[in-house]
C-alpha cells in the first residue's frame, strides 16, 4: 500500500516516525498492537463523538450483521436515518446517503452545477471537501499536511473551474461575486474550518457567503462532514443561524462506518436519479451496516445530550493549551480544537501556515510517549470524545502539560 497508509495523513509524514498500528479502542482509549494506551484525540478524524466500540453501536452492528450486511434494496433502516437527518439539520429537506464525504461533495457540486447551468465553484484555501478532482485546488488536511502543490492527475481545465478565495475574507468574497457572480455554480465552505487546523468562520464572512448566492443565483453549499452532530444536532448551521442550500454530513452520522450524505432545498435535492436527471449511484449506499451504526450514534446523541459535557472537557483541555501562549494559540469549537504553534492570532490559511510545524511534530511525539494521540499534522483538528470522563480528563491536563513544556521550550 503507497506509504503502507489507506489514507495520507495517517502515515506520520508530517510529524516524523513511524504510524502506530493500533489494535483495538476502548472508550476514550486506543490500544496498539504493542498493547501501549493512548488517550485518543483524533477520534477516527471525527467520526468517533462517542468514543470507541460504543455498547450502543457495537450492539447494533452486531444485530444487523446476522441479519446480512447489504441487500442493494431500499431499508426501512435507511429510511429512518434520512428521516432523523432531516429533523435535526434545518436546512435539509430531502437526503442521499453516500459513502464518504468525497461523494458527498462531489455529487452536491455535479447538482449545484446542474441547477444553475454554469460551471464556476468557489472554494476556500485549507478548505478540504475530499479528493474529488475538482476540489483539491489549495486544499487542507493531507494536500496541506504534505505541502502538495494543487494535486497532479487533476486536468488543468478542470481546476481552472475552481476559483479559491481566502477563507474569512470579505471583501474578496465580494469583489470576487461582483467581478463574476454570474458564473457561480456554488460556493463551498466549512462553516468552522477543520482541515487547516480549527478556523471558525466568522458569522459576517458566512453572511456574506449567504447574501452574495442568494443575490447572484448561486447555490451555497455547507461542508458540514465534520461539524454536522460533532456541534450539535444541527451542526454549524444551527449555531450561526444561516440555511445553505445544500449540506453535506459524514463522520459522525456514520458512527465510524462508511457513511456520508448530501442533501437541502428539496426542489434541488428532486433533481437527482431517479427523481431527476442529475446521476449518482452507490453499490453500497445506505448499506444496512453503516445506518445501523449510524442510528445508534444519533439516537444516542439525541437521547444522552452529550454537547455540554463535551464542551466543557474541550474547554478544560483549551484551557491547558492557552496557559502556553504566546508559544501557542487555540482556536476552539465545541468540542473540536487545534493548538496553533504561533502567537497567532489564526483566522485563515496564510496565517495558520505561520504555525511551526518543526515545534508542533516535537508536541506530538511528547505527547505520544505520554500516551495521548494527537492528530499527527499541525493542519487538524482535535476533538474530544464523550467517553473522555473525568479521569481521562485529568489524565490529559497533565500530559498536555507535560508535553507543552518539553516541545515549545527548545
Ligand atoms: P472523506 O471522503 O474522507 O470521507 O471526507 C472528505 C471530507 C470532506 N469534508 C470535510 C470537511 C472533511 O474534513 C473531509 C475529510 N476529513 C479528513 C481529515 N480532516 C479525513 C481524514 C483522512 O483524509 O484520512
Amino acid at each position: 500500500m503507497p506509504g503502507g497508509v489507506n489514507s495520507p495523513v495517517r502515515a506520520f509524514r508530517a510529524v516524523g516516525g513511524e504510524p502506530v498500528f493500533i489494535a483495538r479502542g476502548e472508550g476514550a482509549w486506543l490500544v496498539d498492537a504493542d498493547g501501549n494506551r493512548y488517550l485518543d484525540l483524533v477520534g477516527a478524524w471525527g467520526p468517533l463523538i462517542l468514543g470507541h466500540a460504543h455498547p450502543a453501536v457495537v450492539d447494533a452492528v452486531r444485530r444487523q450483521a446476522g441479519l446480512g450486511t447489504a441487500y442493494g434494496a431500499p431499508t426501512e433502516q435507511e429510511t429512518e436515518l434520512a428521516e432523523l437527518l432531516v429533523e435535526c439539520v434545518p436546512s435539509v429537506e430531502m437526503v442521499r446517503l453516500v459513502n464518504s464525504g468525497t461523494e458527498a461533495a462531489m455529487s452536491a457540486v455535479r447538482l449545484a452545477r446542474a441547477a444553475t447551468g454554469r460551471d464556476v465553484l468557489v472554494k476556500f484555501a485549507g478548505g478540504y471537501h475530499g479528493h474529488a478532482d475538482g476540489l483539491l485546488a489549495d486544499a487542507g488536511s493531507g494536500v496541506a499536511t504534505l505541502g502538495i502543490p494543487g494535486s497532479p492527475g487533476v486536468p488543468a481545465a478542470v481546476a481552472a473551474l475552481c476559483a479559491t478565495l481566502p477563507y474569512n475574507d470579505v471583501a474578496a468574497v465580494e469583489a470576487f461575486f461582483v467581478e463574476h457572480g454570474g458564473d457561480v455554480a456554488a460556493v463551498i465552505v466549512e462553516p468552522v474550518a477543520g482541515n487547516m487546523g480549527v478556523v471558525p468562520g466568522t458569522e459576517a464572512f458566512l453572511t456574506a457567503l449567504r447574501h452574495a448566492c442568494t443575490e447572484h443565483g448561486a447555490v451555497l453549499i455547507f461542508d458540514e462532514v465534520i461539524t454536522g452532530f460533532r456541534l450539535g444536532l444541527g451542526g454549524a448551521q444551527a449555531v450561526v443561524g444561516i440555511a445553505p442550500d445544500l449540506t453535506l454530513l459524514g463522520k459522525v452520522i456514520g458512527g465510524g462506518l462508511p457513511m456520508a450524505a448530501y442533501g437541502g432545498r428539496a426542489d434541488l435535492m428532486a433533481m437527482v436519479a431517479p427523481s431527476g436527471p442529475v446521476y449518482q449511484a452507490g453499490t453500497l449506499s445506505g448499506n444496512p451496516l453503516a445506518v445501523a451504526a449510524g442510528l445508534a450514534t444519533l439516537r444516542e446523541l439525541m437521547s444522552a445530550a452529550p454537547y455540554p459535557p463535551l464542551e466543557r472537557a474541550a474547554a478544560r483541555v483549551e484551557a491547558v493549551l492557552a496557559a502556553a501562549a504566546p508559544r501557542v494559540f487555540v482556536n476552539r469549537a465545541g468540542s473540536m480544537l487545534t493548538p496553533f504553534i504561533q502567537a497567532g492570532p489564526v483566522q485563515d490559511y496564510a496565517s495558520a501556515r505561520r504555525s511551526d510545524t518543526e515545534a508542533y511534530a516535537r508536541l506530538f511525539h511528547s505527547l505520544l510517549e505520554a500516551g495521548v494521540y494527537a492528530p499527527p499534522s499541525q493542519f487538524e483538528a482535535w476533538f474530544l470524545s464523550a467517553a473522555v470522563g473525568e479521569p481521562e480528563l485529568g489524565e490529559l491536563e497533565a500530559r498536555i502539560a507535560a508535553g507543552l513544556e518539553q516541545a515549545t521550550n527548545v
